[in-house]
């Protein structure tokens, strides 16, 4: 734990009183969505300048304090916990939208506006921020670009790096970086900005992002379609791909559908039972893009890969089917899941998920399994659902031993351990199922670069040495 003279210093960096210390701030602040790390900070401190996170790098380098960053906490891989004494760094006092480009469609963000924040204001604008998950109404720009942030509009729009025009970043030495300075074209050698996007606060904080804005999508209509098996879902992912520009294209099976109406608040999609769901998003910007959407519906029907369906009709019905998908994590977390966020390349997901699904069925068979995902761009979700009885780091320890099958699997498809929730402390230990131990030694090289006295989310991306 950080000496208490050492925070007594800390508090003179800041405004008075932002610096917590106390049992339920430490709590509160110490831990994100994941359950596997007690949290255990030595203090939570909120700075309000770019100038202010200087002088707490620069404190942190001279006593050696390891430092979290903190956005939302909404994080699904333990990025940033703080379970060693560190003190966090939360970004709830740096909020503002701090300017808007018409001509650029460029917002300036500081790290801790929301991400329905910027959402909002670009609707106000008459204009559309495209990234978009889950937990958009608590999670901070400043912690989506530490993760890459994915979600359910990456088939069509990319994850948060393609939306990041410029940053400013504080670096773990307590260097103030202008990285890119909003340009589109800009030729001029390495492009820094990347290596801080889905750094997970390894090299230093985000302390402002230029993110770009979008035109906003014409009636966005939703399909939610039933199939007989999950290999049926591929075939209709490409013929409607054929014939639309697709927003979102997702899947749940009828494991996650159970859960979903079980809660009692979403209507269900149709009456026919179907093992797996898919549901898919378009622009019907013309009747005549609607109508190509039915006819490729009946041409699935005709098919067999299509059981039923149902498309919506309002902007209520669109919500209703999104709530389908969207409320699939919450819902399950009551059932404290293990969960693994993996990913291969499109054309590979049917043999991927049969591999994965046998291993799974083989080593887990009294465990319940939920599959859903961003199936559009291979991103898949499996979550293994805790028995009532038996206790979480049991659950968890059993779990684990699969996880070498699993990220085998991955490896042999050459595929991602983390598709969108990175790799913090849940995925570290088999880093080396995605990357190279040439990849880790340069990507740790690149560190040192940066944070040469490793002050920066220690234990994050690389285990311990
Ligand atoms: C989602 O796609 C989120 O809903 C969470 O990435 C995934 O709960 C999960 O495993
Ligand atoms: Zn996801």
């Amino acid at each position: 734990m950080t000496h208490p003279a050492v925070i007594d210093e800390l508090m003179t960096l800041v405004d008075p009183g932002k610096v917590l210390t106390d049992a339920a701030s430490l709590e509160a602040y110490g831990k994100d969505w994941t359950k596997h790390f007690p949290p255990a900070p030595s203090a939570i401190v909120l700075p309000k300048t770019i100038e202010q996170v200087q002088a707490i790098v620069r404190w942190a380098n001279a006593n050696k304090v390891a430092l979290v960053p903190s956005g939302g906490r909404t994080g699904l891989s333990a990025g940033a916990v703080a379970a060693n004494g560190e003190v966090v760094v939360a970004f709830d006092y740096m909020n503002q939208i701090l300017g808007f480009n018409n001509f650029d469609r460029t917002v300036i963000c500081q790290p801790g506006v929301i991400t329905r924040q910027l959402q909002a204001f670009a609707e106000e604008q008459g204009l559309y921020y495209p990234v978009d998950f889950a937990s958009s109404g608590s999670s901070q720009i400043g912690g989506n670009i530490g993760t890459n942030a994915g979600g359910i509009k990456v088939i069509r729009y990319g994850m948060t790096r393609n939306w990041v025009a410029g940053l400013k970043v504080v670096t773990g030495k307590g260097e103030l970086l202008e990285l890119n300075k909003d340009l589109i074209k800009n030729a001029t050698g390495y492009d820094l900005r990347q290596l801080f996007i889905g750094a997970e606060g390894t090299l230093g904080f985000v302390v402002e992002a230029t993110m770009r804005l979008d035109r906003t999508p014409r009636n966005l209509t939703a399909m939610v379609l039933g199939t007989p098996d999950f290999d049926s879902i591929m075939p209709v992912l490409h013929a409607f791909q054929g014939k639309l520009d697709l927003t979102a294209f997702e899947f749940f099976s009828d494991k996650g559908l159970a859960k979903i109406m079980g809660r009692g608040d979403v209507p269900a999609p149709f009456e026919t039972a179907c093992p797996f769901y898919a549901l898919l998003e378009f622009e019907a910007s013309t009747e005549e893009v609607a109508n190509q959407a039915l006819a490729t519906f009946e041409h699935c029907v005709e098919q067999g890969w299509v059981l039923d369906g149902v498309m919506s009709q309002s902007e209520t019905q669109l919500k209703n089917l999104w709530k389908l998908r969207e409320y699939l994590s919450e819902t399950i977390s009551h059932w404290t899941p293990y969960k693994n966020d993996i990913s291969v390349t499109v054309s590979k997901v049917p043999a991927f998920l049969r591999d994965i699904d046998a291993i799974v069925a083989e080593h887990y068979p009294d465990y319940e399994v939920v599959w859903y995902g961003h199936i559009g761009d291979g991103n898949l979700h499996l979550n293994i659902l805790k028995p009532e009885h038996m206790g979480k780091d049991e659950f968890f320890a059993s779990c684990a031993k699969v996880n070498k099958w699993v990220f085998e699997i991955v490896q042999r498809y050459n595929g991602s351990i983390s598709a969108e929730h990175g790799v913090g402390m849940t995925k570290r230990d088999y880093l080396g199922y995605s990357r190279s131990a040439e990849e880790i030694a340069c990507m740790k090289a690149i560190k040192a670069v940066f944070d040469p006295n490793g002050i920066m989310n220690p234990g994050k991306i690389f285990a311990p040495e």
